[in-house]
């Protein structure tokens, strides 16, 4: 190991082997902190370059009837998701860490023999630049690096080749903060896509702190939202066709300061609220803010636990209470003092409102170290969803059975 692990491989492993999984773990949890606090280096990332996620899956907890497996170990990096007709899953990443230029690959990640574990990894997109976003539309895949958004036609039948992409539009601007993008086409067939703010708190023009739209060939670009820091997760209700998004609130106020925000667009040109105003009307005083009526948020999330690719749940594997509620993965804190988040959440909306969080699925933070972060959410034709996480290099499978013996 290139450094010292916050506790070794090792024990870990053996508590594993000793039955330290997903009924028992939060039982064990002071345990778990024990051992952790026993290390100088709480901070950081579980050395996972040498670990498979297979190891640690057994942690991760669940809702009654679900199940978590490993899609594949082998997508490093990963981050948003988007499905293809024949089943390919096409993954962003935000580029190479250490990499002054953040430049990264798109994968197309394939299950050959339809066992819903992956068998192939196959690098379509070398080299650009955070390119995050993916999103499909008929036979072309758009990628989003920050500046510009590339299109590749029909490229599901050249993964071997990929085609090269035609840049459709190059107006953003490449800032590297905030600047990857979460893209996705909305029910108007307009191509979604965000502007994060250049800065942890500032005032800017509206060229930051937007989601914008474009028509699919990249022209008409307009703004849909104002006052948004940092949307890396949205998607349409199922039923209203409303855009929902989560947003990243500042950083270094304090561990409980502001709250994470869902939020629901009602209509185009709303202000949301950065950098003046967080959640539900928690004002920021660092500066002035001006005479608009901003949008509270629908649902405040806590602090810092950085919601991320949020989707409605349509499917039918499901229980029924899952139908068109919210799925969240918590990408985890790095803000805070005891972390928080690394889990996904779930929200139900009724009649258009959001109601109070769950937690659906956790165990990626054992104690104080996390050993993955849940980025963004796919749901599968069979109404299972693949996890993608950027931290463990993974995707991962949560399927439902009902108990055949339950009572
Ligand atoms: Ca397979
Ligand atoms: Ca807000």
């Amino acid at each position: 190991m290139k450094y010292k692990a916050p506790f070794s491989l090792f024990s870990f492993t053996i508590l594993i082997l000793l039955g330290w999984n997903s009924s028992s773990a939060h039982a064990n949890q002071s345990q778990a902190e024990a051992v952790v606090d026993q290390s100088p280096v709480v901070v950081g990332r579980f050395p996972i370059k040498e670990a498979k996620p297979a190891d640690y899956i057994g942690l991760i907890e669940l809702p009654e009837g679900f199940q978590i497996d490993v899609f594949s170990d082998q997508v490093p990096g990963a981050r948003s998701m988007t499905l293809a007709k024949n089943g390919t899953v096409f993954v962003g990443t935000r580029g190479r860490n250490g990499d002054p230029e953040r430049r990264g690959d798109v994968y197309a990640v394939r299950d050959t023999d339809q066992d819903m574990v992956a068998d192939e990894v196959i690098t379509v997109a070398r080299d650009l630049f955070m390119p995050n976003g993916v999103a499909m539309r008929g036979d072309a895949l758009f990628v989003a690096e920050p500046n510009r958004v590339l299109r590749y036609d029909n490229i599901e039948a050249k993964l071997a080749e990929p085609p090269k992409p035609v840049v459709i539009n190059e107006s953003f601007p490449s800032d590297i903060h905030h600047g990857w993008k979460y893209i996705a086409f909305g029910p108007d067939d307009r191509l979604y896509l965000p502007v994060g703010a250049p800065c942890n708190i500032c005032e800017s023009s509206d060229e930051y702190a937007v989601i914008n739209s474009i028509a699919a060939d990249g022209s008409d670009k307009r703004i849909e939202a104002f006052g948004i820091r940092n949307t890396v997760g949205f998607d349409w209700h199922p039923v209203t066709k409303e855009l929902w998004f989560t947003d990243n609130g500042r950083d270094l106020w304090s561990d409980d300061m502001p709250p994470e925000e869902l939020n629901r667009v009602s209509q185009r040109g709303q202000h949301f609220g950065y950098p003046y105003e967080y959640g539900k009307g928690h004002r920021d005083n660092v500066f002035e803010a001006p005479d608009i009526d901003f949008e509270d948020a629908a649902l405040e999330l806590p602090p810092h636990t950085a919601p991320l690719g949020m989707k409605f749940y349509t499917g039918d594997m499901f229980p029924v209470e899952y139908k068109n509620a919210a799925l969240i993965p918590h990408h985890g804190s790095w803000n805070r003092a005891e972390p928080a988040g690394y889990y996904i959440s779930l929200v139900k909306v009724e009649g258009g409102i959001a109601q109070d969080m769950t937690i659906f699925a956790q165990g990626w933070l054992q104690g104080k170290v996390n050993w993955g972060r849940p980025t963004d959410i796919l749901q599968m034709p069979d109404g299972s969803i693949l996890v993608s996480d950027d931290q463990a290099g993974a995707i991962y499978r949560i399927s439902y059975a009902a108990q055949a013996n339950a009572q």
